[in-house]
Formats: C-alpha cells, structure tokens, sequence
C-alpha cells in the first residue's frame, strides 16, 4: 500500500493581479492576468508513461497507466518566466501524450495530434511558463475512449510560482479525480463485469465511481495534509476527473475570485484553484467534496492543525 501524504512543503506560489502587470498576455486583454518576463532559465523534466497495479484504498486494485508509476503524476515545479522542456518516454501499449494548462506554447507542443508518444517512443514538448498558478497536465492523445488517459490515471500539478509571492508553510497540492469502475481488477465486495448498474463501483458508497484524491480514496488513505496554527497555508485544488466537484475545507475560509468569502469552491473538469489562509483554527478537519455520493465514494481527507 502506497500512503499518501502529499503535504508538499514547497515555495510560493499565485495571486493573480498583485503581481507586476506591465505586460498583458494576446488572449487575457486589458484586466487580464499578469505575464511574467522570461527568467532565461529552461528547466528539463522525464515523465515516463508505464502501465501499473495502483492501490487505491486497501484491496481496490486499479490498472492505472500514468506519469512515473504513480497517480498523480510527479509536480511539475517551475518559477513563473521558466522555459520548460518535458521529456516523453511511453513504455504503454497505446500512444499517449502530455498537455498542459494555461503555459504559452505552439501547436507543436500541444500533446493532441502533435507530441504524441507512439508505444516504446519518446517525444520532446517545450512551453513557457509566463503565467503564474496550479494547474493540470494530462494525457491528450486519444480523449474519444472514455477520457482517454486520464482516466486510466494520466495527470497531474503544474505549479508555477509568481516570483513576488510569500512563502507559504505547507503548499497542498490536490487532484480531484473520478476512477472507472471498468478499469478496477479488484474492488472489494463488487463483482467486477458482473455486477448490476446500481452496484457499479459500490465500495461503501453507492455512486459509479470511485472519486479520489491524489490517487487514493477515504480519509484512511487520502492525504493527510497538516498545519501549525500561524503558518501561511496555500491549497492548489486541481479537478481533472469525469465529474463535476466541490472542494470544502471545514472549520476555515477564504476570498474566492469575484471576492466572495467562501469555504466550499465549484470545480469542473480541467478546472482548478489557488487559495491560502493564515492558520489559526487547531484541529483534525475534514476536507471532501460536498456531493454526497462522492464523499461516500472516497472523496474526503483529513487536515490537522496543531496549536
Ligand atoms: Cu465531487
């Protein structure tokens, strides 16, 4: 069993707007979000597609494919201004790809019909990263099969860091994602190909699916994220499954776009958010989706906060 724990201490992160703006983005227009100056450094990654056994909670086996034998793929970290470089190895049997959110690149690089890894290929996709935020890459190469790659597991965090933003304590990075009953070779207490639509997917929930976050499912196994009352505490939601998602943190709220004083966010597919907050609510507190049938399929998790 693979623990989560995805409690990533890293540096800073968005807030789009209070950062410089003497140059606006072709597509963002006069309000638009900030883009930042090439910083001249070019930052290189490896993602390697394999096809892998993940255990989603104990027992539920999934025959995931994904970025670097894990679900989600490996954060991808870089200073607003980067150029990046990714390298794609495909060792699956179908052709696959990786498309990222938001960053500047040319159709070449897109990860769609361009930048397609072949079985046993490797291919090169470069972007820059001139905007400032967290958001997803995934596989593109064949969206028409149910989702194609994504729901097999094939995505992942982009991470850009605004150069003028505090250092947070705790940055928790979380991908909302919606497992294929289909693709489970075990799922205990369900008949895998042979149950009735109305226990498809039952695990403890009822729903279809199971919904997970960062690849894992119910708060014994979702990412335990922790906090000390004081600290800066920045959230990057990403939503990348089948299904729409709310994201609810108890006990604790903040200033979603538009200025609305929230605790719980809508996120659709391919949607995410940043937020932060100064701690100061100690405390074991629940974080899930606030669809019901989603929370009883394993979306939820647990964040501590000591005093
Ligand atoms: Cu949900």
């Amino acid at each position: 069993m693979k623990l989560p724990g995805r409690a990533l201490a890293l540096s800073c992160a968005l807030l789009l707007g209070a950062c410089d703006t003497e140059t606006l983005p072709a597509s963002g227009g006069d309000g638009g979000p900030t883009e930042y100056p090439p910083t001249g450094r070019t930052k290189t990654f490896e993602l390697t597609v394999s096809e892998f056994d993940w255990e989603v909670a104990p027992g539920a086996i999934y025959d995931a494919i994904g970025y670097n034998h894990a679900i989600p793929g490996p954060n991808i970290e870089v200073d607003a201004g980067d150029h990046v470089v990714i390298h794609l190895k495909n060792e699956a049997k179908e052709a696959h790809s990786v498309h990222t959110h938001v960053v500047r690149f040319t159709n070449a690089n897109d990860g769609v019909s361009n930048g397609v890894a072949k079985p046993g290929e490797t291919v090169t996709v470069e972007w820059d990263a001139v905007f400032a935020g967290s958001f997803p890459y995934h596989d593109h190469a064949d969206m028409n099969d149910e989702g194609g790659g994504i729901s097999a597991g094939l995505f992942g965090a982009l991470i850009v860091h605004a150069p003028d933003e505090p250092k947070a304590a705790n940055e928790n990075v979380v991908l909302l994602s919606d497992f294929d009953t289909t693709r489970f070779k075990q799922l205990p207490g369900v008949g895998i190909g042979d149950a009735g639509p109305s226990e498809v997917g039952e695990y403890r929930g009822g729903h279809q699916y199971m919904h997970t976050i960062n690849g894992h499912a119910y708060q014994e196994w979702s990412p335990h994220f922790q906090a000390r009352v004081g600290d800066l505490v920045r959230w990057r939601v990403i939503s990348i499954g089948q299904e729409f998602h709310t994201f609810h943190v108890h006990g604790h709220r903040w200033v979603a776009p538009g200025g609305v004083l929230t605790d719980n966010i809508n996120l659709g597919p391919g949607t995410y958010a940043t937020f932060e907050w100064k701690e100061d609510a100690p405390g074991d507190w629940l974080y899930h989706c606030h669809v019901p049938t989603h929370m009883e399929g394993g979306m939820v998790g647990l964040y501590s906060v000591a005093p």
